[in-house]
């Protein structure tokens, strides 16, 4: 593969049971069968140190965790994720996908927790010294795909915070499609995992075309069957 000036950064967001971890997984997959230099990252996390942050903000025995104290861990975890590894590895030209980044902070302490938006944005360009991914997709569940969320096994203090503190993290996201409709893209989460995971190339391709890769051909359905062959039945699981 030709080398490139900068590498690219695309962020995943979404709840629970939207898909986020198989399709983010799929197309890490793709890169590298095209041998691109990718990096699979999680926010909170991705380093030694986001790691231990990661466990006191998941912790459900930790209840009395304050909203503002919440906010600095995530930021904290961001921008050691951002020194340590994401912006090392923009400059030397690799692929990032990051599941979750900004946009949940501002989604979750922000609509969620009703925390200032405008110390919010602040933080997080403090945290990323402005570094901001060049796409974010946000998985979308529709209602009839969901469930409810009383069914599924609950299994963070994040989690845990109720349907109420979620419909307007919802919002938040639906906030964020509105304010920055060039990076934030909404996909819908289909039925059929393969389905969704060319939903989500349609919307990542122009990047790979300014990236002057030579051949875009393999953001194709085809070779999106073939990853997801593995997984078993495509109706599970999206
Ligand atoms: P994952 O389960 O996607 O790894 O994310 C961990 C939780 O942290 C997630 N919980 N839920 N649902 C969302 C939450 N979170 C925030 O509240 N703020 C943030 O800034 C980030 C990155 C994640």
């Amino acid at each position: 593969m030709t080398a490139h000036k900068r590498g690219v950064f695309i962020s995943f967001e979404g709840g629970e049971g939207s898909g986020k971890t198989t399709q983010t997984r799929a197309l890490v997959r793709l890169l590298q069968m095209l041998d691109f230099d990718v990096l699979h990252l999680r926010e909170p996390g991705g380093t030694r140190i986001g790691e231990s942050i990661r466990d006191i903000l998941l912790d459900t025995n930790n209840t009395e965790l304050s909203p503002r104290a919440e906010l600095l861990l995530y930021e904290a975890a961001r921008a050691q994720i951002v020194d340590q590894v994401i912006a090392p590895a923009i400059a030397q030209a690799k692929i990032v996908i990051c599941d979750r980044f900004c946009d949940s902070t501002y989604a979750y302490q922000g609509f969620g927790r009703g925390l200032s938006l405008d110390a919010i944005e602040s933080m997080n360009s403090f945290a990323t010294n402005g570094l901001m991914p060049d796409r974010t997709i946000y998985l979308e569940l529709p209602p009839q795909l969901g469930l409810s969320r009383a069914t599924r096994r609950s299994s963070d203090r994040i989690e845990n915070a109720g349907d109420e503190f979620h419909a307007r993290v919802h919002e938040g996201f639906m906030d964020l499609a509105a304010k920055y409709p060039d990076r934030f893209r909404l996909v819908h989460t289909r039925e059929d995992k393969r389905d969704t995971f060319q939903a989500i190339l349609d919307e990542i391709l122009d990047l790979f075309w300014e990236l002057d890769a030579k051949d875009t051909s393999w953001l194709a359905y085809s070779k999106a069957q073939e990853l997801f062959a593995k997984d078993g039945g495509a109706r599970d699981a999206r």
